[in-house]
């Protein structure tokens, strides 16, 4: 029997600014962290993207039509406040505007993220999520957007600060590209969960009638066997991926157990732990408190093994299969168990990981009211055929199997009582991708870069028929 979803299940896209608008130089935009990363790496440009900043209504347009009911769009700090405080840009106001407007004419919900990922250039020079300029900075620009963009209702307050911290200090493939620096990754994790929770704590005390969440990045962790060793190298890279951060927004409290792996993989570094005020966990509680909702993305899982060396990673950003490395000294390393399918970029295939993740939050985070799945989907390699029409449909039954396969998992976690609302594939459309430039594709419509035309893939067919009928098949 074919699976179904609730009834009221929401049907969304995901995207980011950064990632669809291009026009990175338009209408007094400032610079933000990856524009001189990726001038000097020479290897790929953000312009121009999927041209969302002019083709908005034409892809809300599309979504209307294929079904989907919500959109995750963020606010580009930088087009809003150039310089990432004091003087507003009016004309980044005004095309927020546009754009939420043109959502409304298109019934589609806007779900909008303040942060991902692109840190304004100066704040990012101060120390990004280091510097508690940068913090202070963050929150009135929070507040600027809560009392400016009335028409929006759903907030998401930071994209991922796990992916953030981890890759600009212990893997190094996001700027400032440090790597090993776990002190580093600690602080910028914790101080991400403060500005968090005093941005929900303020929306809160606007009384504006909208929701507000936080997205986590959340890949489910499993020891490669049963050894001692290895379920204790996978607790350390679960607690420095995933439950130091469940634990700060969703609990509003850092378990013991967890500050002590904490502690541990920074002691195995001869690094200090990082630094926290009571005052700070104060607010962390009263945001878990008040929270509306999670968002997860999840794509793979992990499967960790003891290790002793020193740390190595070799991060696969072209799709060469089976090019990545990850060694973490005071952790362990990944190491995946025969016979798990893999992406072109190494990503492991394992719905089983989606739905034990949300059944971990059901279970151990139960101040969460609901749970929206925020990312959710299979990067490809795919192309135009030579002979294409306006009209030709882009055959893409690997996304629609992984699809139904993840989908499917969600579906049996909300059966098993995990409260899940909603579900954005990542992504609407094709998009920047940050290490991989525009060979990694992810759309429910394929965009030709050159032309910026859309087409439409099957799996955008496959998306409206569950959007309307809520049958997985
Ligand atoms: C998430 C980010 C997205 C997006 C996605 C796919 O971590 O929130 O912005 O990029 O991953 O990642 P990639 O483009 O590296 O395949």
């Amino acid at each position: 029997m074919s699976k179904t979803l609730p009834k009221d299940f929401l049907m969304g896209g995901a995207s980011a600014a950064y990632q669809v608008e291009g026009a990175t130089k338009e209408d007094g935009k400032g610079r933000v962290l990856w524009d001189d990363f990726l001038e000097k790496q020479g290897r790929f440009s953000p312009d121009p993207a999927a041209d969302f900043y002019h083709r908005y209504d034409e892809d809300l347009t599309l979504s209307e039509k294929f079904g989907v009911q919500a959109i995750r769009v963020s606010i580009a700090w930088s087009r809003i406040f150039p310089d990432g405080a004091g003087k507003v840009e009016q004309r980044g106001v005004d095309y927020y505007h546009r754009l939420f407007a043109s959502c409304a004419k298109h019934n589609v919900i806007p779900f909008v993220t303040l942060h991902h990922f692109d840190t304004p250039e100066r704040l990012h020079n101060e120390g990004d999520w280091l510097s508690q300029e940068m913090l202070d900075d963050f929150v009135e620009y929070a507040k600027f957007c809560f009392n400016e963009f009335k028409e929006v209702k759903y907030w998401i307050t930071i994209n991922e600060p796990t992916s953030m911290a981890v890759q600009q200090y212990t893997s190094g493939t996001f700027p400032p590209a440090e790597s090993g620096r776990f002190d580093k990754t600690f602080q910028a994790e914790h101080n991400q969960m403060v500005a968090h929770a005093k941005i929900v704590n303020l929306y809160k005390s606007m009384n504006l009638g909208g929701e507000i969440g936080i997205v986590h990045a959340l890949q489910t962790v499993y020891p490669y066997s049963d050894t001692p060793g290895d379920k204790h190298a996978a607790a350390l890279q679960d607690a420095l991926e995933n439950r130091l951060y469940l634990d700060g927004t969703l609990a509003g409290e850092y378990h013991k157990e967890t500050l002590s792996l904490v502690k541990e993989i920074l002691d195995a570094n001869n690094q200090p732990m990082f630094k926290y005020t009571d005052e700070e966990l104060a607010e962390l509680s009263k945001a878990a408190h008040q929270l509306d909702f999670v968002g997860v993305n999840n794509y793979f899982s992990k499967w960790i093994r003891e290790y002793n060396g020193a740390s190595e990673t070799i991060h696969n950003g072209t799709g060469a299969k089976g090019t990545s490395v990850a060694r973490l000294h005071g952790i362990g390393e990944e190491k995946k168990p025969d016979g798990i399918e893999t992406t072109d970029w190494d990503w492991s295939i394992y719905p089983k990981g989606m739905h034990d993740i949300l059944m971990r939050i059901h279970n151990d985070y139960p101040l969460v009211p609901a749970i929206y799945i925020t990312e959710n989907g299979i990067g490809l390699k795919e192309s135009l055929p030579e002979n294409a029409t306006d009209d030709t449909v882009i055959d893409d039954p690997k996304r629609i199997d992984y699809l139904k396969k993840y989908i499917g998992a969600i579906a049996d976690a909300i059966n098993e009582g995990a409260n899940v609302k909603g579900y954005f594939i990542w992504s609407l459309q094709d998009q920047f991708s940050w290490t991989n430039g525009y060979s990694k594709r992810y759309g429910l419509f394929f965009v030709d870069f050159p032309t910026q035309k859309r087409y439409i893939k099957k799996s955008a067919y496959w998306f409206k028929k569950l959007s309307e009928t809520h049958v997985i098949s």
